[in-house]
Formats: structure tokens, C-alpha cells, sequence
């Protein structure tokens, strides 16, 4: 398999922290785990002790080779090797239900339950998935890779277990990050509470990404109450062990016997080293490689990826330029700084910067509270994760038409994280929020004008959304909440949104080839609509609106009913809106899920002539 074969770039691993057990007189033969590709729980649960320091190196080289091939998920499964390792050994998966919170942590779990030998299509188009997925393995139980919810899974998995009278465990691995969501409080009252039968599992590193925001998490920190999370996990009723050594396998599975013994929940609080064992991930004082594209295996330094750049830069820097003139400018995040361009602004400006954790709801509700109080907060954030703070967003922001700006991250299909992390709903979602402006950029010098526009907007919220797509660099830039028009024509008319502009731009190139003049709108205000631009629409034929989301109650559909409301004489252009069916995506290129979608210039025009020829519009 190529993903094996290191070659001359051999990764940086450190040594003292391959080797387990310490016993440098007799070292054990590698060969009796017959190598990363041969292994099953099974197989696993009968090695020797001895082996198994052999295999936990092997395991980090493979991750590191692997890893650094297809890009993916590396400071957290570097540091759960052991703890993969003691918990197939010391349970019976699948009859015992181990639950990985998030599940971005799995691949050690992948490889000793068979799968090592796919990871060369790790978060492929039809390849591994970057997460636990129950159509790979009996041994993954669910598919939704937002955090904070295998502790509610294992409630309910537990309750189901003690209904039906069966007697097998139900695990939940959960990150000290993960522990930070709501979610996860709610179902650890209820564990306590009912005494629910749950050994939970807190993977303690310290950090999320960035060092986790929270009293509970003592990997690595003196400064903490050693005896908090003691004291917290008993007030709700739930056991407390540890901390234990996540590395030492030997305390690692002489803890997890004793807590199997505990006749209700406990909680196994284990300490264990994000990035261990690979220098350029425990070096790596951001994120400790906590995710990462190919990169060479030698330096941990990521390919080149060419002279683009993306909308997240474009954001990053317009913030910190605007923060030097609005002092009132907060920036949010939920445990993501620098995957959302906060980077820099949290280094100007630590004071009037807030990670809450991995939070969302709380986060939105608490940049209520901020602009409650007077300033103005811009919650950077993810589309699928906004998913979660819906509630805080339309009530708690919209229904005080107060003046928080969300700027939402990877927005439309992100592809290779799978469907639960594609931003598919925002559009369908903010446009129905009464008093809310939602703008689109389509090109990197968009970013700056826009947040410009955002912050001089007082009386209500703003939302600006953006793809995980590189950004296009364009001359030339709209302003305020108007549409821009990019091509003018008479046959049919494009409005297109944010990126999706540029497949728009491609279609009426191909359609000029062909004869056929194509008018094209970069719509840039999905809510509110430019009646400028509607007013134009009106004088084609046909019309298409393009946008990367779902298309039920998309901005199609509110262009299409702001149109049919007009009162024009003559008869209506046919208008056909083109976005995403209500569908989970399976993980792939995000442009080759939009293309197998027809959203495409290509596609496009063809569409377009479609539409064009009976109609004699040309
Ligand atoms: C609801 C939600 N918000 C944000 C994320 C993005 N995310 C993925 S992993 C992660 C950090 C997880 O930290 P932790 O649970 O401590 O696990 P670790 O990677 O440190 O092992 C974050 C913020 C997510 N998956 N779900």
C-alpha cells in the first residue's frame, strides 16, 4: 500500500515515546502483531504484553504515513494509541458499545478493527471516512462527527440496555474539549440522576484545538484544582477514577478493570499527550496537528497548495484591520480560532477576544449579552455547527433585532469531512430570520467591503457566509446591500450566490460561444433582495438562480417569490432555481459533488439552451 511506504522522508517520531513497556533489556519483536494491516479486536485482546509497545509505535509511524498522504485527523489520534489499544482489549467491541465523541479521534479504532488497509482512501470519494461510519465497521455506531453527543447516545443506548434486561457495556470516549458542549452537561445530569450504568472515558489532553476552555481539564495544568472534577462528576452522582496515565497500558487496563466493576456511571479521567510521539505535532503550539492536509512526513510542514487564498484569510485580516477602528468589536469563537481566521485578532486584541468552547449555542446566546451591553460581537463560525445555535440565533439575537455579525465559515458542500459537516442549511435557514441581513461574498476583496457593510449596520443582526473553496481574487466589487452585475445580456439571466457566481460567469461564457447572451448577477444580499437587480431579471425569458445550498426555501425560492409578486405587464420569465436536494452528501471533492448535482457551468448552460430554445428566447 503507497500510504505505507515512508520512502526517504522518514517522519520525526520521538522514541522514548514509542516504547511501552520500559523494559530496554528485553525488547519485544514486532513481528508478533504481524504488522498494522492484519489486526481485528480479536487478534488485539490475544497479544502479549510485550507486543504491544512494538505495536504502538507501528500504529504512530502508519498514522503519520498515512496521514501525511491523504491529509486528515493527527494530533488527536496520535495521542490515543494506548487508549484504543487498552479499550479493545479490555471490552468486547462490538457486543459492548464504545461510542467515540466527535469521532475524529478514530483511526487507531480503525486500524485494530480492519481497516488499516483503506486509509490510502481516507476521506475519499467512496474511501474511509474521517470518521466513525456505521457502513464501515460493525464497530462504529454513528456518523455525526459534531461533538459533545456520545454521552446522550450512551444514555440512551444504556437505558435500551437495561429495559431489555442485556448485561453489556456501554463506553463513551469523550475529549476534555468535547466535555465543553451543553450537550454533553445535559446528559451527564441525566446519567447521574437515573444512576444510568455508563463508563465514560475523558480523554483529557488539555486542549481542543486550542487549550480547552474549562475548570475540568488538568492534563497538563497545575493550575488547576486537581480535585474539581472529583468533586463535580460526585455531585452529579457519577463515580470518579483517575487520572490515570493514558500511555502507561498497563494503568490504562488496570483502571479500566476496576471501573468495570462500579455498579452505576463512573467517569475514567485519563491524561494523555495530544500529537505524542511526532515532534512536529507536539511542537505545533496552535493545534498540535489536531487536523491537517497532505504534508511531508519528515517536517510535518504541509504541501504547497499554490499562490490561493481563501475567504478565512480574507476574513482574518479585514477583522483585525477594522477592529484598529471599532474598539467595540469582540470577536467569538467556539473552540475553532484559528480554523476561523482568529488567529491574529487574538493575538492583537486578547481582551476583546473569547473562545467559550466547543459551545455554540452559548456562544451566540453570549454575543446577545455582548451586544446587550454595547458591543458588537462577530461570532466566527462553521454553517454546520451554526446548525446547533439556531435557537439562540432566531430568539435570542433576531427576536431582539440585535446587531451581532455572524461570519459563517465553510458554508455549502465541504465534501471530504462527509455529510455532517456540509453548511447546506444557513441560507435556507438566516434568510427567514425577520430583520436579518445575510450577505454572500464570491471573491476574496468581497470579504473586507462586506464586514465593512456588517459593522455599519446597527439595527439588526448580519450574517456573512463563505465556502471552504479557495477564494477568486476579482477587480472589481459591489457595494452595500446591492447586487452587482458581472455580464449583460438578453436571452437568459443567471443571479448567482457567492461562489456559485463563478460557475454562473462559466455557463454564460459557453453560452456566448454558442450565440446566446447570458445577463449575470453576482446577487452577493440574499436577504434582503436588490429590486434592482429583480427588476432586470424581469426583462429575460428565462431566469436561473444558483446558490450552494438547499434549494426548498433557498434564496431561489425568495427571488422566485419576490418576482412572481411583482405586478409587470407581459408574462412572467420561466425561473428555475438550482441548489442542493434535501439529501445527506457523501463525503468527496466539494466541486464533484456540485458538478454530479449539475451545478456546473457546463451544466449550467446547458440548462440554460434547454430552457432557451422552445421558448425562442434567442
Ligand atoms: C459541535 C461541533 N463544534 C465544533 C467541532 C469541531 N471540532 C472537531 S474536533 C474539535 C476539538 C475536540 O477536542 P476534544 O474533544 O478535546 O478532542 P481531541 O481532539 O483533543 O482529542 C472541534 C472543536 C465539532 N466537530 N462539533
Amino acid at each position: 500500500m503507497a500510504a505505507l511506504d515512508i520512502g526517504t522522508s522518514a517522519p520525526r517520531l520521538r522514541s522514548d515515546a514509542l516504547a511501552w513497556p520500559a523494559d530496554e533489556t528485553n525488547p519485544p519483536e514486532c513481528g508478533e502483531t504481524a504488522s498494522v494491516l492484519g489486526l481485528s479486536p480479536g487478534r488485539v485482546r490475544a497479544l502479549s504484553v510485550q507486543a504491544l509497545g512494538p505495536l504502538a509505535a507501528e500504529i504512530r509511524s502508519f498514522l503519520v504515513s498515512a496521514v501525511s498522504e491523504t491529509g486528515g485527523h493527527l494530533g488527536s489520534n496520535l495521542g490515543v494509541v494506548e487508549l484504543t489499544l487498552a479499550l479493545h482489549r479490555s471490552f468486547e467491541s462490538p457486543r459492548d458499545r464504545i461510542l467515540w465523541d466527535t469521532g475524529h479521534q478514530t483511526y487507531v479504532h480503525k486500524i485494530l478493527t480492519g481497516r488499516a488497509r483503506e486509509f490510502h482512501t481516507l476521506r475519499r470519494a467512496k474511501g474511509l471516512s474521517g470518521y466513525t461510519n456505521r457502513g464501515e465497521s460493525p464497530h462504529d455506531l454513528v456518523e455525526n462527527s459534531h461533538a459533545s453527543t456520545a454521552l446522550s447516545y450512551a444514555y440512551g443506548l444504556a437505558r435500551a440496555r437495561d429495559l431489555a434486561q442485556a448485561t453489556h457495556h456501554v463506553v463513551a470516549v469523550i475529549g476534555d474539549g468535547a466535555l465543553t458542549g451543553g450537550l454533553s452537561y445535559e446528559a451527564l445530569s441525566n446519567i447521574g440522576a437515573h444512576s444510568t450504568r455508563v463508563i465514560i472515558v475523558l480523554n483529557d489532553n488539555g486542549r481542543s484545538y486550542a487549550p480547552t476552555v474549562s475548570s475540568l481539564t488538568t492534563a497538563a495544568r497545575p493550575d488547576m484544582d486537581a480535585d474539581a472534577p472529583a468533586d463535580f462528576f460526585g455531585a452529579l452522582g457519577i463515580a470518579y477514577e483517575g487520572p490515570v496515565d493514558g500511555h502507561d497500558l498497563a494503568e490504562l487496563e488496570a483502571a479500566l478493570a476496576r471501573v468495570v466493576e462500579n455498579p452505576g456511571p463512573v467517569v475514567l479521567h485519563v491524561h494523555t499527550e495530544k500529537g505524542r510521539g511526532y515532534l512536529p505535532a507536539e511542537d505545533d503550539d496552535e493545534k498540535r496537528l489536531h487536523d491537517i492536509g497532505p504534508f511531508d512526513p519528515a517536517t510535518g510542514v504541509a504541501r504547497a497548495r499554490g499562490a490561493t487564498a481563501s475567504f478565512t484569510e480574507a476574513f482574518g485580516a479585514a477583522l483585525v484591520r477594522e477592529a484598529a477602528n471599532h474598539p467595540e468589536l469582540m470577536a467569538i469563537t467556539a473552540a475553532m480560532p484559528g480554523s476561523c481566521g482568529l488567529i491574529e485578532f487574538s493575538r492583537r486584541y486578547p481582551e476583546r477576544f473569547i473562545d467559550v468552547g466547543i459551545a455554540e449555542q452559548h456562544a451566540v446566546a453570549a454575543a446577545a449579552g455582548l451586544a446587550m451591553g454595547g458591543f458588537r460581537p462577530v461570532v466566527a463560525i462553521y454553517s454546520t455547527f451554526l446548525n446547533r445555535a439556531w435557537d439562540q440565533l432566531y430568539y435570542d439575537v433576531g427576536l431582539h433585532g440585535l446587531p451581532v455579525i455572524f461570519c459563517i465559515d465553510r458554508a455549502g458542500i465541504t465534501g471530504d469531512d462527509g455529510p455532517s459537516h456540509n453548511g447546506v442549511m444557513d441560507l435556507a435557514l438566516l434568510t427567514k430570520v425577520p430583520g436579518m441581513t445575510v450577505l454572500a461574498p464570491s471573491s476574496y476583496e468581497e470579504i473586507p467591503v462586506m464586514l465593512a457593510q456588517a459593522i455599519s449596520m446597527t439595527s439588526g443582526p448580519v450574517a456573512l457566509r463563505w465556502p471552504k473553496t479557495e477564494a477568486r481574487h476579482s477587480s472589481a466589487t459591489g457595494e452595500g446591500l446591492s447586487a452587482r452585475q458581472v455580464h449583460v445580456g438578453r436571452h437568459v439571466c443567471f443571479l448567482g450566490l457567492g461562489k456559485m457566481v463563478g460557475a454562473c460567469e462559466s455557463a454564460a461564457e459557453e453560452l456566448a460561444r454558442r450565440g446566446v447572451e447570458a445577463t449575470v448577477w453576482d446577487i452577493r444580499a440574499a436577504s434582503p433582495l436588490d429590486p434592482v437587480m429583480l427588476c432586470d431579471a424581469l426583462r429575460h425569458q428565462v431566469v436561473i438562480t444558483v446558490e450552494d445550498g438547499v434549494v426548498a426555501g433557498g434564496v431561489g425560492s425568495s427571488i422566485e417569490r419576490a418576482l412572481r409578486a411583482t405586478v409587470v405587464p407581459g408574462p412572467l420569465p420561466v425561473i428555475v432555481s438550482c441548489g442542493l436536494p434535501l439529501a445527506y452528501f457523501p463525503q468527496g471533492r466539494a466541486d464533484e459533488i456540485l458538478a454530479s448535482l449539475g451545478l456546473d457551468g457546463p451544466q449550467l448552460a446547458q440548462k440554460a439552451l434547454a430552457l432557451c430554445a422552445p421558448r425562442g428566447a434567442f
